[in-house]
């Protein structure tokens, strides 16, 4: 349900349950933390690279075991932090890049995930539909955070409230995604994206990351001091002082991610 490759230090992570909208049950939940898991950990990764095989990226929660858990009378606020929240956090607190290469349709939990992504490269036939309301549900997966980092409260209000699809060239107005490319183009297109990121100053990215995180609960002068404890730490790697060397020589840099 998950297949996991790396190549030029690019871990790619398909959703592949394509029969079901690439939807997300606990055991395809399970085995999409394991692989990003496997892909924050591992040294020879660089850069990750998330798509769903099929026509649909991922519609969100499996509906059909969720109902089988409502009857049950289950609540969801175990399967929500057990499963979503850490695949959310994991994503966003990766010291590593992570693109999402959004195929076809994002709903639910599956644009909340998308969302969650440092970078998003849509297919023209990718679709985002803030499924919750539909469904008479609120948004999860980190969507009330995400989505009005991307867009602007009153814009992601709109999405949320009203839930009707936006489909990419909107998308791609709207900022929520970097670029639009045709179908058959979108794999080649977001892993040379992942790519470059992967032959990137790594530390420099993860830190990138972490102040954007930051700054965005944060005052001006908090974040001025995390900038500042980070700038010090990057000061010391060797992608730094190599590229700062590669600068003075007149040379093109080459990073290591050390
Ligand atoms: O339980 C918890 O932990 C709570 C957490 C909730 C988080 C959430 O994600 S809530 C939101 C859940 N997702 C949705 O509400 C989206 C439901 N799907 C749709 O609205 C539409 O299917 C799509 C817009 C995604 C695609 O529409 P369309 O017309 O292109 O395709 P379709 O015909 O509706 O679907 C194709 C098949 O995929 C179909 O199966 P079938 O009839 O061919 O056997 C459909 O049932 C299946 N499918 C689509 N989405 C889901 C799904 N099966 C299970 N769960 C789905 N989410």
């Amino acid at each position: 349900m998950i297949r996991y490759d790396v190549t030029d230090a690019v871990a790619t992570v398909t959703l592949d349950r394509p029969e079901a909208m690439n939807s997300l049950t606990v055991e395809v939940k399970t085995a999409l933390l394991g692989a990003l898991r496997e892909a924050a950990a591992a040294d020879a990764v660089r850069a990750v690279l998330i798509t769903g095989s099929g026509r649909a990226f991922c519609a969100g929660q499996d509906l059909r075991e969720h109902a089988a858990n409502l009857e049950e009378g289950r609540g969801l606020a175990g399967t929500v932090r057990a499963h979503y929240n850490p695949l959310i956090s994991l994503i966003t607190g990766m010291d590593k890049p992570v693109v999402a290469a959004v195929n076809g349709v994002a709903a639910g939990a599956g644009a909340s995930l998308a969302y969650a992504c440092d970078l998003r490269v849509a297919s023209e036939r990718a679709k985002f539909a803030m499924a919750f309301s539909g469904i008479g549900l609120a948004p999860d997966s980190g969507a009330s955070w995400t989505l009005q980092r991307l867009v602007g409260q009153g814009r992601a209000a709109e999405l949320l409230l009203l839930g009707e699809p936006l489909d990419a060239a909107r998308a791609l107005e709207l900022g929520l995604v970097s670029r639009v490319v045709p179908e058959d183009e979108l794999l080649k297109s977001a892993h040379e994206l992942a790519v470059r990121l992967a032959a990137g100053p790594t530390k420099a990215y993860a830190a990138t990351k972490r102040a954007l995180h930051f700054a965005a609960s944060h005052s001006l002068e908090e974040a001025l001091e995390l900038e500042a404890d980070l700038q010090d730490a990057l000061a010391a790697t060797d992608d730094h002082l190599g590229a700062t060397r590669a600068f003075l020589a007149k040379e093109r840099p080459s990073f290591t991610g050390r």
